[in-house]
């Protein structure tokens, strides 16, 4: 009895130190304060979208062929049913945004991680100032991959990108956009369902399972499908071939680490939401393990909670 529970307790140790070998930590005794993208001079902005366009450039870190810009979108679709509408769905791109950056500052960029606010633009998306950064909307050229159409960029610093995967198919095809709101082109691009009002309303859930579902099907759904539309790359699966994904998806961060301060005691250890899409009435524990593929380590649910630890170190 005695050694089987040392035993475990050795295994158990020893199964940390695997998933995650780290060095013996400092903890996050400064952390780094993300910013809105646009509130980055022209220089700061041009060295993100330089270091944005140097992933592409690189090889893949996880024994693929194509690049480590195209990882991350390998990475995403291929795991899309375990991360979307599951409690993972925060915390699991919370890392993988902090992963992103991480590569980025490989790649030359030395600023903070950045955020897409877009209740700033609600009002009327398609005439966003973000556009004028990071280039418009796809326009009268498509390209078809696989069964799929693609709008191609037109402009902006991205329009170059020709990323490797749509949805799990190998399909090199130009980075794209096709803003529609379901109806009409742009239309008004969803804008009430990310309307400073509506996040208002969202923030106001007190439990994580209605706070992460109303903000992932609402603003966070709506801009994947607003910008996306048909024919672009900010719908499906492999969406982070958008680079605005990073941008996005670090607002919806944001916005789950406001609702976080608000209440730290409780909402830095609330993760009870179902475990599985579809929902089988079983419960996410913060022991969790979250998967990536060998960009990093995989990590437990419980590592990334607050943002200043021995992974994370920035505020808001
Ligand atoms: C390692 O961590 C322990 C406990 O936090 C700390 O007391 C010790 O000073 C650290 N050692 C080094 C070399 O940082
Ligand atoms: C890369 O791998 C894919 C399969 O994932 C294959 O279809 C494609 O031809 C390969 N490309 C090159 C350049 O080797
Ligand atoms: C969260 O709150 C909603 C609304 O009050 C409630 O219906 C639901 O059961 C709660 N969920 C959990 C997991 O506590
Ligand atoms: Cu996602």
């Amino acid at each position: 009895m005695h050694f089987l529970s040392l035993l475990s307790m050795i295994s158990l140790v020893s199964a940390a130190a695997l998933i995650h070998p780290r060095q013996n930590s400092t903890g996050c005794t400064n952390p780094e304060k993300r910013v809105e993208f646009r509130t980055l001079d022209a220089v700061a902005q041009k060295q993100y979208t330089d270091a944005v366009m140097c992933l592409s450039t690189k090889p893949s870190t996880i024994g693929l062929n194509t690049t480590l810009y195209d990882d991350f979108t390998y990475i995403h679709t291929h795991l899309n049913e375990l991360i979307h509408y599951v409690a993972m769905f925060l915390p699991w791109h919370r890392y993988f945004v902090q992963l992103y950056h991480s590569h980025l500052g490989d790649c030359g960029y030395t600023g903070p991680m950045v955020y897409w606010d877009w209740t700033l633009d609600a009002a009327d998306p398609a005439k966003s100032s973000i556009w004028a950064v990071v280039g418009g909307n796809g326009g009268e050229k498509t390209e078809k991959a696989g069964n799929q159409e693609f709008s191609c960029l037109t402009d902006g610093p991205f329009k170059g990108l020709r990323p490797a995967y749509f949805q799990t198919a190998y399909a090199p095809h130009c980075l794209s956009r096709d803003f529609f709101d379901g109806i009409d082109r742009p239309g008004n691009m969803r804008g009430s369902a990310y309307s400073a009002e509506q996040i208002q309303i969202i923030s106001e859930k007190n439990n994580y399972s209605d706070y992460r579902l109303y903000l992932e099907s609402i603003p966070h759904g709506s801009i994947h499908s607003a910008v996306g539309g048909e024919k672009g790359d900010m719908r499906p699966s492999s969406s982070p071939n958008e680079p605005l994904f990073f941008m996005h998806h670090t607002q919806i961060d944001r916005l789950w680490y406001l609702w976080q301060q608000s209440n730290p005691e409780l909402r830095e250890k609330d993760i009870k939401d179902q475990k599985f899409n579809p929902d089988d009435g079983t419960i996410a524990t913060l022991e969790d393990i979250m998967p990536f593929m060998g960009l990093a380590a995989d990590i437990k649910i419980s590592e990334i909670m607050t943002t200043q630890n021995d992974l994370l170190c920035y505020i808001y």
